[in-house]
Formats: structure tokens, sequence, C-alpha cells
């Protein structure tokens, strides 16, 4: 523990480090909260140790993060909005440097708590949900203009599904490195038989119909702020993967997340459904901010884009079962797997309303 006070002090806090501890439920980062006593006014920050099992240039991934702050810091002045609490705001080391590397190997960086906010794994209404949707939206809005090609690509492949399913699905079961394949045939099959889902969006990119655009690429509910008394949907933070992609991407990701019914690990998949008055409001509040320019072909495949992340998301969690848990943070034995089973029960019922959620998109 003392290890981790003295790498909170190479950073540029303002005041006595006075209590920390571990925060959020992220798959990826271990994160810190991280109090300040400045003179009796508190400051809270937080601090990560960046994972560099998933991230393996953090040099190419802090240049992204400081530069696309700074560009959305600019975006929200313009549009009179308050860039301390509207987007991440990165905290130096004392050397000023974007993060710190410490003597046990780890990378770590900082930034401020954004005041008065919280995030949500869940949420209990159609409306707060369709509040991230606005700030998703906006977000994608607000880096329609950014320089493109000054991105280092963080993952490479991230949300490229038919990569993913010939590079890594099939190889892990291929290699059943830990025995596991004889527990997930079921599962295994099941993906199988969408293959051709999978390379949809990669053919209609290929084929010029789908643009690239700078897209967050990671968009959990839980990767937006949320101010503690309004319930405003202040803040996009988790920066790490804001690359060139689909917007559908980011549209179909949040559908995954944020219209479960249940949370993406919930054991008893009888209870996982897709939520229509949830999808309905992160779409409207979504298309509002980013709908305008979004081309007919994207509009066309927005109900297909949720089932492709979900779909996509299962074949993450099963391979990283497969290959032994060295991917995401898990909790216990077969989280992978029991998240895997979460996230296929959501693609069936998904398919059963397929016709209905493009009604309603075509509805707005
Ligand atoms: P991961 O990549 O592991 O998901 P995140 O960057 O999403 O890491 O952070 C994990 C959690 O920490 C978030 O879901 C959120 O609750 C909290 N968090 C992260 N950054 C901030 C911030 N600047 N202010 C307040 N809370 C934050
Ligand atoms: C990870 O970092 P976090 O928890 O916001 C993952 C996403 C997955 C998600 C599944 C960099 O998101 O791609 O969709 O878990 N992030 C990375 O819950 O792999
Ligand atoms: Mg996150």
């Amino acid at each position: 523990m003392k290890n981790e006070k003295e790498i909170f002090e190479k950073f540029q806090f303002k005041g006595n480090l006075i209590d920390y501890r571990i925060f959020g439920s992220g798959h990826i980062n271990t994160t810190y909260i991280v109090k300040c006593d400045d003179n009796g006014k508190i400051r809270k920050y937080i601090v990560q140790k960046i994972n560099d099992n998933v991230f393996k240039n953090i040099e190419d991934l802090m240049d992204n993060v400081f530069s696309v702050t700074s560009f959305l810091r600019k975006k929200i002045k313009e549009n009179n909005g308050d860039p301390n609490r509207e987007t991440l705001h990165y905290v130096k080391t004392k050397d000023g440097e974007k993060f710190y590397k410490a003597e046990n190997g780890g990378s770590y960086r900082a930034y401020r708590f954004v005041d008065n906010s919280k995030s949500y794994d869940s949420v209990e209404s159609p409306e707060i949900f369709g509040k991230s949707g606005i700030a998703f939206g906006r977000f994608q809005k607000y880096l329609s203009d950014f320089p493109a090609e000054t991105l280092n690509e963080t993952i490479s492949n991230f949300h490229n599904t038919i990569w993913r399913y010939e590079n890594e699905f099939v190889p892990a079961i291929e290699k059943d490195c830990c025995n596991r394949v004889k527990d997930c045939r079921e599962e295994i099959d099941f993906i199988s038989a969408r293959k051709d889902d999978c390379r949809k969006l990669v053919d209609l990119i290929e084929q010029g119909k789908l643009p690239l655009r700078v897209t967050h690429n990671d968009t959990k509910l839980n990767n937006v702020m949320f101010d503690e008394d309004t319930d405003e949907a202040i803040c996009v933070i988790d920066l790490d993967t804001v690359m060139p992609g689909l917007a559908l991407y980011d549209f179909g990701d949040s559908i995954r997340f944020g219209a479960n019914t249940c949370d993406e690990d919930e054991k008893d998949v009888s209870k996982v459904k897709i939520d229509l008055d949830y999808f309905k409001s992160y779409a409207q509040g979504f298309l509002s901010e980013a709908g305008g320019s979004l081309n007919q072909c994207e509009i066309d495949n927005l109900a297909f884009s949720a089932k492709l992340m979900t779909l996509e998301c299962a074949m993450r969690f099963l391979t990283d079962y497969i290959n032994g848990d060295v991917y995401f943070k898990t909790a216990y034995d077969n989280h992978n797997l029991v998240r895997a089973k979460n996230q296929i029960a959501l693609v069936k019922d998904m398919e059963e309303k397929m016709t209905q959620m493009e009604n309603i998109i075509k509805s707005i």
C-alpha cells in the first residue's frame, strides 16, 4: 500500500493526499479514487493503472487521450458548455509527463474526478438511459472534424468482428489451452452459426457504404458520468479506444449494455431481454445529436448493430473463457462463461424482436 501512495504523490495534485481506495467497475484498468486536502478543501482525483496487457503502446494511448480531450474542450467552449465538467481533465506528473512509469513496471495516469458526478452500472428509467444517448451522440458530433489521421490505433481490429472470429475465436477453440471447450460447445455452435453476421458491417465498409468516423468504441453506460443532482449525462469518459470506427459500433454497444433487462453477468438467462422502451429512448437521444450526419445505410443498420455488438461481446467473453481469463477482469471462476451465456440470450431475444427494433428506428 505504501507503494501506491508513493505513486499517487508523483502527480501534480493540489493539497496533501489523505485517502485513496479502489473504485468503479470497469473490466480493464485498475481505478483508484484519491482524496487530497487542499487547505480544508477536499479535492478528488482518479488514478488508473493502465492495463498493459490490453494496451501495448501506452505513449500512443496517452497522446490520443490528451489530443482528444483538448479538442473537445475547445468544442465545448464554442457551444457554451463547461469544459471542466464535460470532458476529462488529465493531470500530468510532477515531471510534466502524461503518465508515470513506476518501478514495479506499471503505468499510471491521473485525472480530476468529475465534480458532483456518478456513473451507473444500470438505470431504472428509459429517460436516464436516453440521456446517455444524447451524451454519446454529442461526443461523436463534436469529434466529426477531429483530424482522424493523427490518432493512433490503440487496439487494432477492435470491432472488426470477422477478424476477431477468424483470428481469436477459432484459434482459441483449436488450441483449447485450458481444456474448457468441452464446457461450452453449445455457445461455440451458437456463435459459429452466425459467422455471416460477423462480416456484414466490414463488407459494407469495403463497399464504401459505411463511412469511418472518429468514434468512442466502448459506449457502456458506466463510461458516462451523470450529475449527482439532476441526472443529466455530463461527461463521456474511458477514452482509451477513441479511434476511427463506425457510428454503428457506438450505437450498438450502448444498447447491448444498457437496454439489457439484466446486468451483463446475470446468471438466470431466462430474465435476459432487450427492453424496447430503453432501446427507443436511447435511439431518440443518440439520433437527436448524431442523426443529422448519418447516411441511409447507417440508419438502416442501427437495429442490426445492437445485435452485432452483443454477438461480438459474447464471442469475446467466450474466447477469454477458453483462453483461461487473460483479458477481462473476472470475479469468479466461470465469470466469462456466464457473461457469454448472458450475451447469447440477449442476441436470441434481439433476433425475435428485430422487426420491432427496426420499426422503432423508422418511427424516429
Ligand atoms: P475501465 O477502462 O476499466 O472501464 P474507466 O476509465 O471506465 O476504466 O473507469 C472506471 C470507472 O471509474 C468508471 O466507470 C467511473 O465510475 C469511474 N471514473 C473514471 N474516471 C472518472 C472521473 N474522471 N471522474 C469520476 N469517476 C470516474
Ligand atoms: C470493456 O473497459 P470497460 O469495462 O468500459 C471492454 C469493452 C467491452 C466491455 C464489456 C478496452 O469495457 O470493449 O465491450 O468491457 N473494453 C476494452 O463489458 O476491451
Ligand atoms: Mg470503462
